[in-house]
């Protein structure tokens, strides 16, 4: 379902100069025991990132999952690209988040970094539900415009795909912005904030007891660890 998205995305990667990197080995592909789902992953080395993760779940008519993470160069202090997408099709199900996330919230950041997500955010109504947060806290590492639903078929097939492509388009215009101005934030603490990113995301991530119900415990726990929030393990 969510296939013509990752081609957009790799695709965007590719043409800023993205390279496909190793994943870790074993993380790379898993088949779950059944053989009804499998979990792919891919990293990318792009030209001011320092890491560009993207994970495909397919378990058919049951689940399909899109998610990536960007980080920008520490150099660069602008929002990380999160994008999470889940199709649950026994409920007809969309959950779909799409976000800036932001390292900070103060409201200089904010004005700084938001305006194209204030945009999006107010074209795609359909897509500001203003669900509520049950495992994250809203006021950290999210920003206030993103683009999240819980929906159905309609949203996912008349909304989305329109959605997702601005939404690509308006981050690469805010990282080529951030590219041409001086970061505020300096470099160690951007690191900082982007290390704890992982910490923060890897303690409330609603996905770790999807990823063992499919794959087990010991291949989930390593994936958390080595690949989704790295940073998480070397605290
Ligand atoms: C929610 N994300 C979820 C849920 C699952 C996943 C199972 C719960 C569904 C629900 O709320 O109904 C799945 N998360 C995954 C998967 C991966 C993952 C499969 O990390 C990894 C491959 N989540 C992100 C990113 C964002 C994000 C980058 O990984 C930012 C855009 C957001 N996911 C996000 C939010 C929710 C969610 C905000 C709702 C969680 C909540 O209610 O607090």
């Amino acid at each position: 379902m969510f296939d013509p998205f990752l081609k957009e995305l790799h695709h965007g990667i590719q043409q800023r100069g993205g390279k496909p990197i190793d994943v870790p080995v074993g993380l790379e592909e898993c088949r779950s025991k059944k053989g009804t789902s499998v979990i792919r992953s891919w990293l990318w080395e792009v030209p001011n990132f320092r890491r560009w993760r993207v994970t495909r779940l397919d378990a058919g008519d049951k689940l399909q999952v899109l998610n990536s993470v960007a980080y920008p160069s520490y150099n660069l202090d602008h929002p990380l690209m999160g994008v999470d997408l889940l199709w649950f099709g026994a409920r007809q199900k969309l959950v779909a988040v799409l976000d800036f996330q932001p390292l900070v919230q103060d409201s200089n950041y904010l004005d700084r970094y938001f305006s194209g997500l204030k945009q999006l955010n107010q074209e795609f109504p359909e897509l500001n539900g203003e669900e509520t947060m049950r495992s994250f806290d809203p006021n950290q590492y999210f920003s206030s415009w993103l683009l999240f639903c819980r929906g159905g078929a309609d949203q996912a097939e008349t909304s989305l795909p329109p959605a997702f492509s601005a939404f690509l388009k308006a981050y690469w215009e805010l990282h080529d912005t951030a590219l041409n101005n001086t970061a505020l934030i300096q470099s160690d603490e951007v690191k900082r904030l982007q290390d704890n990113y992982d910490v923060y995301s890897a303690e409330r991530d609603p996905a770790h007891g999807l990823f063992t119900s499919h794959f087990g415990k010991e291949w989930s726990d390593r994936f958390l660890s080595e690949f989704l929030f790295p940073a998480s393990a070397k605290q």
